[in-house]
């Protein structure tokens, strides 16, 4: 399945003209009109594509009482299963509850539509070349979802309490990072195996994918397209920080 859709992925990716050349800090009228960086053969010479970094985060808002929410602060590693589950969600690793987390039955509910428990919501999510060949999303005032979903939940002003999944799809092409700022859990897939693990309810930590000492245990080659699944949760007040950072200079939302 995974196979197959990074096959599709490759095929669009191929179509956008994802170039190496429009990492240049924007400047498109340097007329020097050579700026191809030779290690990607596939330059059109008009920039980069817009679709690289053009993301769509699925978001679902929940109430301060579902039990995982608004609870316990701590450090919860190892919350998901290394492999991503064959519909594409996080697999549920502990045996029953854990400092943060009900159980198997509350956690399911995260990423997954439920009538009563949470509202889904797509927005626009969109990564910046702040620099030369450095994509970035940051916002340390995180609430996509103010205004709207569960009414009379606002705390401060804002509605916390949600989650957010991204899907994209990117050809390694050797020494890409990714780096995730925020709280509160964080659980990013590579070729469908966990990559970074930042679970638990916290203020903002960080954590790097370096691609190159990853890749014997992701199984990844360069030169291929691979799939990036990222999960987030949002569940405790009274922060909510959300930074990517990566040097994947293609990153191609799947729908
Ligand atoms: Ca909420
Ligand atoms: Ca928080």
């Amino acid at each position: 399945m995974r196979t197959i859709l990074a096959m599709l992925a490759l095929v669009v990716g191929a179509a956008a003209g994802c170039g190496d050349d429009g990492n240049g800090g924007g400047g498109d009228d340097t007329g020097d009109g050579g700026n191809g960086n030779g290690d990607g053969g596939n330059g059109n010479g008009d920039g980069r594509n817009e679709s690289c970094g053009d993301l769509t985060a699925v978001f679902r808002d929940f109430k301060a009482d579902h039990p995982d929410f608004e609870d316990a602060i701590a450090s919860d590693r190892g919350l998901v299963e290394t492999a991503l589950g064959g519909d594409g969600k996080p697999v549920y690793a502990p045996a029953g509850a854990t400092a943060t987390v009900s159980g198997q039955a509350s956690f399911d509910q995260w990423y997954r539509d439920v009538a009563g428990v949470n509202q889904r919501f797509e927005q626009p999510l969109v990564l910046t070349e702040t620099s030369p060949g450095v994509f970035v999303f940051d916002d340390d005032d995180f609430f996509p979802l103010d205004g709207l979903g569960w009414p009379g939940e606002e705390t401060g002003g804002h509605n916390f309490h949600f989650t957010t999944e991204l899907h994209g799809t990117f050809r390694y092409r050797g020494g890409e990072v990714f780096t995730f700022t925020g709280d509160d859990d964080v659980f990013v897939f590579v070729d469908g195996t966990l990559a970074l693990d930042l679970g638990g309810v916290h203020g903002p930590e960080d954590g790097t994918i370096d691609f190159d000492a990853q890749a014997g245990t992701l199984g990844i080659s360069v030169g291929n397209v691979y799939t990036l699944d990222v999960f987030h949760a949002e569940r405790h007040t009274s922060q909510s920080n959300f930074r990517i950072e990566t040097s994947i200079d293609c990153l191609v939302v799947v729908e």
